[in-house]
């Protein structure tokens, strides 16, 4: 007897958006789970106990085995469903280019949603009249280093990260820059700078399974961009956690203060 798949998740995730579309994808049927991130319910010890310890979303729940991390549940849910090659990889070359772009995000492009992050959710969690300058030029900094080298490297001679075919690699960079372009956060004169990057993103949306699952996330950021949706937040703490400026995440203090001409040169 087979048990259906629990996919813990919220819309408004990159990391869990790009899980689920792999899902979509590859018609993988499972139980659709949001977890309200907006409340402590991830961070009590009963939901650290049960599914993550680090209190984060995605997480999959196959009977009684549990995995988090979103490109572990792609890589577990690629070999249960035998799914095509292209995903992960058919060669031993192909599955290295992969693997080395999804080590290569989580510390680089990942982080650099902390420009969306501090730009739109910060607010509603931490207070509109807080300062997150800091915090921002951190998030900026980082995706604008990434953006070069997804130009520069990663599309310099393929229409998708890893090759001339879709990957799993491609959902998890689509994802963040699904936030960013939801939040407007890159201005266009930095798309333009980067002609193989827009292409690409263009290209992945046109995935049917890109426009469902990022539905989510351009409706509630268009409203809140729009001034008609406020998000409520009980909880004070990171949801991106890693792109604080400073550990604690204290806003108490001055941010540095310092000159920092590398992002007024990419967007000049
Ligand atoms: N490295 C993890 C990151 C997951 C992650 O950042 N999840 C965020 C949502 S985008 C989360 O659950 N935040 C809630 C929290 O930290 O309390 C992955 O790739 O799956």
């Amino acid at each position: 007897m087979s048990t259906k798949l629990r996919y813990l998740h919220h819309p408004a995730s990159q990391p869990c958006r790009s899980a689920r579309q792999f899902m979509v994808e590859n018609g993988i049927e499972f139980e659709d789970e949001v977890v309200d991130i907006t409340t402590n319910i991830n961070e009590t010890q009963e939901f650290r106990d049960t599914y993550n310890p680090t209190g984060q979303v995605p997480i999959l729940v196959d009977g009684d085995f549990t995995v988090w991390e979103n490109v572990a549940i792609g890589r577990y849910l690629n070999e249960k469903f035998e799914c095509p090659g292209h995903w992960f990889g058919r060669t031993l070359r192909e599955r290295s280019l992969i693997n080395q772009y999804v080590q290569w995000y989580a510390y680089t492009l990942r982080l650099g949603g902390g420009a969306f992050h501090w730009t739109i959710f910060a607010p509603f969690i931490y207070g509109e009249d807080k300062d997150f300058t800091a915090e921002r030029r951190k998030g900026y900094h980082v995706l604008y280093e990434s953006l070069a080298v997804m130009e520069d490297y990663w599309l310099k001679d393929r229409d998708y990260v890893c090759g001339d075919e879709v990957s799993y690699a491609d959902l998890a960079g689509f994802h963040e820059m699904v936030s960013h372009h939801a939040g407007k956060i890159i201005p266009d004169k930095v798309w333009d700078k980067h002609p193989r990057v827009t292409a690409w993103f263009e290209r992945m949306a046109e995935r049917p399974a890109s426009k469902a699952v990022s539905e989510w996330q351009y409706n509630a950021v268009g409203a809140i961009l729009a001034g008609e949706l406020k998000v409520e937040f009980s909880r004070r703490t990171a949801v991106l956690k890693g792109t604080e400026a400073y550990g604690g995440h204290n806003h108490g203090i001055p941010h540095l203060g310092e000159a920092d001409d590398y992002i007024a040169q990419v967007e000049s």
